[in-house]
This record gives C-alpha cells, structure tokens and sequence, in this order.
C-alpha cells in the first residue's frame, strides 16, 4: 500500500481489482462434501461474477482438509498461478481429532501461502455441528466460499 488508508471499510465487494487475467486454483476436501460442495460452488461463481475466466481457474479434490496444505503446494509452486483457494469443513467430533486437524490444516496453509509469497486463503469451516456448517455454505450465514473467492481476489490487489 503506497498511501495512508483514508476509508477503512467493512469487508465489502467494492472496488475489486481487475482479475481478468488472473489464474485461480480451488482445493477441495471430499469430507462432508454436502458443506463443501456448497462452499465449492460458492467460490467458482464469484470468480467468475467477478470477472475470471472459468478457464482460468482450475480445481482439485482431496481426501480430507489435513491434506488440503499439501493439495495448496502442489498449485501454490506454479508460476502459471496466481491464488489458491482451499475449501473443507472439519466437524468438531468427540476426540481431539478435531484440533488436530484444524490446527495442521491452518499452520500448512499459511506455511505455503508464507513460502510462495501468494494467497492461499482458508476457507475451511470448523463447526460443532452439520447444521452449522450449512448455515454458513449457502444459509443462513451466506457462503463462506464466497466470501474466500473475494479475499483471494482482494489479496491480489496488494500485488
Ligand atoms: C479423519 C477425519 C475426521 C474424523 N473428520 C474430518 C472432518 O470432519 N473433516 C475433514 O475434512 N476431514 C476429516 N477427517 C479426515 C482428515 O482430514 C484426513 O483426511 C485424514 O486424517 C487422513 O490424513
């Protein structure tokens, strides 16, 4: 940021940059897909009502959220891509399964998003329950895969 901030506004879609020719990844955990899904289709669809090229976005599953830093890697590394967009939902369970997960999911991202100096953007829902995680992949709380496509896009405005 060149200039000192005069209008710091809530997260908003205003003023997005021009990503016309920006290449997106979206990584994508098979677990709950009925949540991930939603959040999958909520990202696609607004990088592409915002302007990216449907082919210039291409996508990926794997097995589970753990694996989605790995998954980022393997897109974040290549020079032909711009941002990453990783997707899961991790569903707090009776064992500590849970923050496990969680934790080595959001260290792995932010170790890859660190090491190829890009967006890769945690869009990774870590509810108590399944009727959480819908309310916020298309509910009552919106899409948070909507809201990680713009962050990824707003990300690259600091390029
Ligand atoms: C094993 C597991 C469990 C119990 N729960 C979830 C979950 O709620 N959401 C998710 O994305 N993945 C889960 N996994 C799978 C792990 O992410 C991972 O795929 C396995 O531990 C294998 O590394």
């Amino acid at each position: 940021m060149s200039s000192a901030l005069k209008n710091l506004s809530d997260f908003s879609t205003a003023n997005l940059p021009d990503v016309s020719q920006k290449r997106f990844a979206i990584i994508v955990s098979e677990w709950n897909t009925e949540v991930t899904g939603a959040l999958y289709t909520g990202a696609f669809d607004t990088l592409v009502k915002h302007g990216v090229q449907e082919n210039h976005i291409v996508s990926a599953q794997v097995p589970g959220s753990f694996e989605l830093s790995l998954g980022a890697q393997k897109f974040a590394q290549r020079e032909d891509i711009d941002a990453v967009i990783c997707l899961g939902c991790v569903i707090q369970g009776e064992t500590r399964h849970f923050d496990f997960i969680c934790q080595a999911v959001a260290d792995g991202i932010t170790n890859v998003s660190l090491k190829y100096n890009k967006p890769v953007i945690f869009g990774v829902l870590t509810p108590n329950t399944q009727e959480q995680a819908m309310d916020r992949a298309g509910g009552k709380h919106g899409n948070k895969g909507d809201e990680a496509a713009i962050t990824a896009i707003k990300m690259l405005a600091l390029n």
